[in-house]
């Protein structure tokens, strides 16, 4: 296919996908609009339409909690209340003091808005500036709630949610579950939508299900406030804090684009790069792991510890990540994208969900990371992959990480948003050597 009919398909998918003001994640599964998702569909919709990429970003940002907080879900009033488990009713946002008029879930995800509002700006910087002074209050606030409210203590903020991270079965969250007792019976009044359309072999169990539901009723019980007591689950996640640093450095950016001080910003990136080198890194593993309540290291490699490469890091920690991608955990290529989890790995699964499947957004912001520490060859092998995986199959929710074929859903939009921005930022190929013809 060539790069002009995907980028046309890619676009067709986000406009189906469109919904007044934000884009659903898929019409069928995702019918409302997710936090995280909402930044790299805005990411997408920057070169489609920067107009769509600012309300992705201000419809989001319109459903803000009073203490900052960007909520992992914010609920659709036209959608049936129970097209999607759980629903609004499940979390009762309308029942807490802060929460917007708008329903939404209780809990956030990993913080990669600042960065999207960024791009969308970068896409149309004339009339980028005033949406930059709208947005930035808010994305500052965002940060603030979580380096306030989930501060770890040691430079690092925590998730209180596996659906917090966004790789919501990883394995590295499996030890910190097992301290969740719940009984599946918990599950008997709800029904689970999912699996009337993924496969149950692809989503989580029905023991995971129990234990999110319970996460979430002790955290709603306390009034989703963050206070002793108020959380049955903690986790720092090496993705979670890159990206929250990540966007610091954009909000550095956006800052200095419209006057505000800048240099707080830095210093907030730097101090979070640097607890993540020294608490998340492990040398002798050569990667970034997820870490326990008590600040242990959970040694599992999931992508989510490829992630810090968006940072500034010692030369020496990009040369071992780069290396742990291109051996057997990770084995970078040009067909598949990376997997989620470790190939090799005792948790390993092809088709479950985070534990396993190839996913796009993850894949690009290893990208990224590859880029901005100048390892284009491995670079190109990554966009390679993840063009060859949407080309092939569509654009899938995820990818079996050894075949490249299909699962989940079709037409989600993150895998769609993301494409134009593979095919906008392909280095031009290097000029080949003329053949010079005997004489
Ligand atoms: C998945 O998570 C939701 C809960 O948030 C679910 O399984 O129902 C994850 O892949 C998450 O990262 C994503 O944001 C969400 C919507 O695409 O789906």
């Amino acid at each position: 296919m060539r790069d002009a009919d995907l980028r046309r398909e890619a676009t067709a998918v986000l406009l189906g996908n469109w919904e007044r003001g934000h884009t659903v994640p898929s019409r069928r599964l995702y019918p409302h609009q997710w936090s995280w998702d909402s930044a790299f569909i805005a990411i997408g919709w920057a070169h489609a339409s920067p107009g769509h990429g600012r309300r992705e970003l201000e419809s989001l940002l319109a459903a803000q909690w009073a203490d900052g907080r960007v909520p992992q879900i914010v609920f659709n009033p036209a959608v049936a209340r129970d097209a999607y488990f759980p629903g609004p009713d499940f979390w009762r946002s309308r029942d807490v003091p802060g929460a917007p008029r708008r329903e939404t879930s209780g809990i956030v995800q990993p913080p990669v808005h600042a960065r999207a509002a960024l791009e969308v700006h970068r896409a149309a910087p004339t009339l980028g500036r005033r949406f930059l002074r709208r947005v930035y209050p808010g994305l500052k606030a965002q940060h603030d709630y979580l380096l306030r409210h989930r501060s770890d203590g040691d430079g690092l903020v925590t998730i209180v949610h596996p659906w917090e991270s966004g790789q919501d079965n990883s394995p590295a969250w499996d030890a910190e579950l097992t301290r969740v007792t719940a009984d599946v019976e918990v599950l008997a009044g709800h029904r689970r939508h999912d699996l009337d359309h993924v496969d149950a072999t692809e989503r989580p169990t029905a023991a995971d299900y129990a234990r999110y539901v319970a996460i979430v009723e002790t955290y709603r019980d306390h009034g989703y406030r963050d206070e002793p007591g108020a959380h049955h689950f903690v986790a720092v996640d090496p993705l979670f804090n890159a990206l929250l640093a990540w966007s610091e450095e954009a909000l550095a950016e956006i800052a200095d684009v419209i006057g505000e001080p800048s240099e707080p910003h830095l210093e907030r990136a730097g101090a979070i790069r640097d607890a993540l080198l020294a608490r998340c890194y492990d040398r002798g593993a050569q990667h970034f792991f997820a870490l326990d309540r008590h600040g242990a290291r959970v040694p599992e490699h999931c992508v989510g510890g490829l992630a810090p490469l968006v940072l500034d890091l010692p030369t020496d920690v990009v040369d071992a990540l780069v290396a742990g991608m291109s051996g057997p955990r990770f084995a970078l290529n040009d067909r598949v994208p990376l997997p989620s989890y470790d190939l090799t790995g005792p948790a390993f699964d092809t088709t479950r969900y985070w534990r396993g499947p190839a996913w796009i957004n993850t894949s690009w912001l290893v990208l990224r990371g590859l880029e901005r520490h100048g390892r284009h060859t491995e670079a190109a092998t990554l966009r390679a992959a993840m063009l060859n995986a949407v080309r092939q199959e569509g654009f899938r929710e995820y990818f079996d990480p050894r075949t490249g074929a299909g699962r989940g859903v079709a037409d989600f939009s993150w895998s769609a948003a993301l494409t134009p921005d593979l095919l906008a930022t392909a280095p031009t190929p290097a000029p080949r050597p003329l053949t010079v013809a005997p004489s």
